[in-house]
């Protein structure tokens, strides 16, 4: 909590305290609006007739029926919008090489590819009629085989999801020596390897996916209010690629989201179809999606099947990797299916290690299933994963302490900036500080010793830690286009005074809980030196900022961050120039402290920055040659991403008799950098290691044999309630990033990326005296109950 009001303390304390979120108090009184809460006029309600069958082709679609149910106002199918002429398409938004990429439409036409595919559009004057309707829809379908499995799909067993890819394979990605690698495996003292598989798992928002689209006949202009995570490129991809429409005459705005998590960063069809329907019919259209809806269609996260191997040397020293993955990207490619499994997971795949040779072979393989995207984490948590769990492997097998191998393979402090041999360079770190710190908060010693007493008891104590380094913040845009990206990896903002000395951050990233209005006011105060509350922060809206790229990869804080930093100071410059013409002084001879210009050793002879931006906008007495006004707009691209880390240490105890997991205790240090605010850095913390421990213990998104979504509704989907947690331990290291203008790295995916791991990692040495070194995520009582009735107690 803050201990005294923002507004009363010094500017310059601002940055770095523990400010309470602004943004909290509409949020938690309920009354922030959502995209449900605009109300508009005539608006009209759309339902999607969703596919029976998870591979089928389509014989006929009869709307007939559903045309003459009370209410409704058009029916739609795939012909009706193929015939507009419009692109119709979904992008991918990340090439590779060899890449197929069939046409991913609106909505389907010949063939449905998994459960979510739309067949036809229903609009209505009610929700309810507009979904009974849809429900009316005849479709005769002709099925065929379905596949979910990522490694059966390129079996040659099944059916191709698509005809351009007659081996559902869309791409077959390489990175690293093989060679090389070869060498260290034949060198190594010591291999092993491990099967994994990185379950498919379901974003879950509280805020389910919502369109409110609103298209103007007359001047042909497209508003659409919708959750999303990034504005502007919804608008460039409603623009060029799924409607045509020029990108000038498209507003989107964000305004409160409920959460995303990955699941609102991608252009998805339905978004596309409300726009659409409002285009035809000249009326507001709106779409709500339902929880389960949102299941089937939101981009689901993982589905990886990987056999990985390591080569040691009689020291422990790792001498190299060999990764193979299946990657399931769904029967679609959304955005950045392509991106997650190859450059994301790839490039991290050396963790916190000096690795010398690593080899990484990832196939992506078409399923019919709900498409896979980025989920919290994307690919960095993976790729951590596959590291995290062959450290614990090798350290069973050679019979070493985890943390002791790890710590003899950690990259020295002394090694930054460090090169990779999977092409990143790791712009700063000091591992060692922050794992030592981890082990002694948690008491790793002692924690050992009592394990050993328990174990005589029957007791089964599980200590897991996981060390691991994330890249936050893609860019820099040059490189990332050379690899493959559509966009680059730039954030733009604009940081504007008004005439009474308020000030005003436009900003290109979008919130949707991370609270970016609380901790981008705190970078203004600082920079300009003004009180905390004369910041009005905006995000989501492209018809009051002008670009932005939106907020994922936990990039906001870095390149958001770094860009309002950098505007604030352009913005200063010209203030100090203003200054020093008012003081009649030179702008060398003038400092900078708590918003006010001083000349130097003439502390009278001053003028706040407040009363400059006025003078600014009278535009009365400014300098030769000075343009009115005070404001900055910042296009910044960074040189590199940031490279978070730290260490995660989980304490469970298995029961023997039930093969439940209590969570014990749960000890996080992270290092972002500098911190901008402690206690929105430890609420991304606390949220991280909930989601993680959700996929190492509870979640899957399941499927029969068939394609059918076995988990279709919250009580079918393990969520984890606050109950199944513990007390969260949380603290950091400070390794500022060196090439970021405020020092700081991303946070938000970080603690997704740890708790995972470390969470398996702790059930598995519960239960090495069974014999057990790795089991597969979720860790069910059920599975857990099976691996201690087959295993050999030692
Ligand atoms: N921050 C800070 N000091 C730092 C780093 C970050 O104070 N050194 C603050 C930032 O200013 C911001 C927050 O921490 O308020 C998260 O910043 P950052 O790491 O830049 O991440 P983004 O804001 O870009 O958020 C994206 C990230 C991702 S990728 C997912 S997924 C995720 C996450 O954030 N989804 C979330 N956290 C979430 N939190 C909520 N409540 N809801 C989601 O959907």
């Amino acid at each position: 909590m803050s201990e005294s009001t923002a507004e009363e303390r010094a500017a310059s304390e601002v940055f770095g305290s523990r400010v309470a979120r602004r943004e909290d108090v509409p949020l938690l009184t309920g009354t922030g609006e959502y995209t449900d809460d605009v109300r508009l006029a005539g608006e009209l309600h759309l339902a999607i007739r969703r596919s029976d069958h998870a591979h089928a082709r389509l014989v006929n679609v009869d709307t007939s029926a559903a045309e003459a149910h009370e209410g409704v106002v058009a029916v739609f199918t795939g012909d009706d919008v193929a015939e507009t002429g419009i692109p119709n398409s979904i992008p991918t938004a990340w090439s590779l090489p060899g890449l197929v990429t069939p046409q991913y439409r609106i909505l389907a036409v010949d063939k449905v590819r998994h459960l979510g595919d739309g067949i036809a559009a229903v609009v209505a004057e009610s929700r309810e009629a507009a979904h009974d309707a849809a429900a009316l829809v005849e479709v005769e379908y002709d099925p065929l085989d379905a596949v979910v499995d990522p490694v059966a799909a390129v079996s040659g067993d099944y059916p191709s999801v698509h005809e351009e890819a007659e081996d559902n394979v869309a791409f077959d990605f390489t990175l690293g020596d093989d060679a090389l690698v070869d060498e260290a495996f034949a060198s190594a003292s010591h291999t092993v390897s491990v099967d994994l598989r990185q379950q498919r798992v379901i974003p879950n928002a509280m805020e389910p996916r919502a369109a409110l689209a609103d298209f103007d006949p007359h001047t042909e202009d497209l508003r659409i209010w919708m959750t999303s995570q990034n504005p502007h490129l919804h608008r460039m991809l409603l623009a060029g690629t799924s409607l045509g429409l020029p990108e000038n005459k498209i507003q989107v705005i964000a305004p409160e989201v409920g959460g995303g998590f990955g699941s609102k960063i991608y252009h998805y069809p339905d978004e596309a179809v409300t726009a659409w329907c409002s285009m035809q019919l000249g009326s507001p259209v709106r779409w709500q999606a339902t929880r389960s809806e949102g299941y089937l269609t939101d981009c689901h996260g993982r589905d990886h099947t990987t056999t990985a191997e390591m080569a040691l040397d009689a020291e422990g020293s790792v001498l190299g990797m060999r990764v193979e993955t299946h990657a399931g990207l769904g029967a679609h490619l959304s955005q950045f299916a392509t991106a997650t499994p190859s450059y994301l997971y790839a490039t991290i795949l050396s963790g916190q290690y000096a690795i010398p040779a690593i080899h990484c072979r990832v196939v992506g393989a078409f399923t019919n299933t709900t498409p896979v995207d980025a989920y919290r984490g994307a690919g960095r948590a993976e790729g951590n994963y596959v590291v995290e769990r062959l450290m614990d492997v090798a350290a069973a097998e050679l019979g070493v302490d985890a943390a002791d191998l790890r710590r003899r393979n950690l990259v020295p402090a002394d090694a930054f900036p460090y090169e990779t041999c999977v092409a990143v360079v790791y712009d700063s770190g000091d591992y060692e500080r922050a794992m030592d710190h981890a082990l002694d908060l948690v008491g790793y010693d002692d924690l050992r010793e009592r394990q050993a007493e328990l174990r005589d008891e029957g007791r089964y104590l599980g200590i897991g830690v996981a060390n691991f380094v994330e890249s936050a913040g893609l860019s820099p845009s040059k490189a990332a286009g050379q690899l493959g990206a559509v966009a680059g990896g730039w954030e733009s903002s604009i940081v504007r005074f008004d005439m009474s000395g308020t000030v005003t951050v436009l900003a290109g990233t979008a919130d949707q809980g991370q609270g970016h209005r609380t901790t981008y006011a705190q970078i203004v105060a600082r920079e300009l030196g003004v009180p905390l509350d004369s910041v009005e922060v905006v995000e989501g809206d492209t018809d009051q900022i002008p670009q932005g790229m939106g907020t994922y990869g936990s990039r906001s804080a870095p390149v958001g961050g770094g860009s309002i930093a950098l505007a604030a100071r352009d913005v200063r410059e010209k203030a100090r120039t203003l200054a020093a013409h008012k003081l009649e002084a030179s702008e060398d001879d003038l400092e900078f402290e708590n918003g006010t210009f001083s000349v130097t050793g003439a502390p009278d002879r001053s003028i706040h920055i407040q009363e400059v931006a006025h003078e600014a906008y009278l535009g009365f007495d400014l300098p030769e040659g000075m343009d009115p006004g005070l404001e900055a707009t910042h296009f910044y691209d960074p040189e590199n991403f940031t490279f978070p880390f730290g260490t995660h240490v989980c304490v469970v105890e298995v029961d023997a008799e039930t093969g439940e997991v209590a969570v014990e205790r749960y000890v996080a240090v992270d290092d972002c950098g500098e911190v901008i605010n402690p206690m929105i850095v430890e609420g991304q913390v606390h949220g991280g290691v909930a989601q993680g421990i959700g996929v190492a213990l509870y979640e899957e998104g399941a499927y029969d044999d068939d394609g059918r979504l076995r988990t279709r509704r919250m009580d079918e989907y393990a969520v984890p309630a606050a109950t199944m947690l513990p007390d969260f331990e949380t603290d950091a290291t400070v390794t500022p990033s060196p090439h970021n203008p405020l020092g700081v790295k991303g946070v938000g995916e970080s603690a997704t990326i740890g708790a995972t791991p470390a969470t398996v990692a702790a059930v598995c040495d519960a239960l090495a005296p069974f014999g057990v070194t790795h089991l597969d995520m979720p860790l069910t009582p059920e599975k857990l109950w099976t691996a201690m009735r087959e295993g050999e107690v030692s």
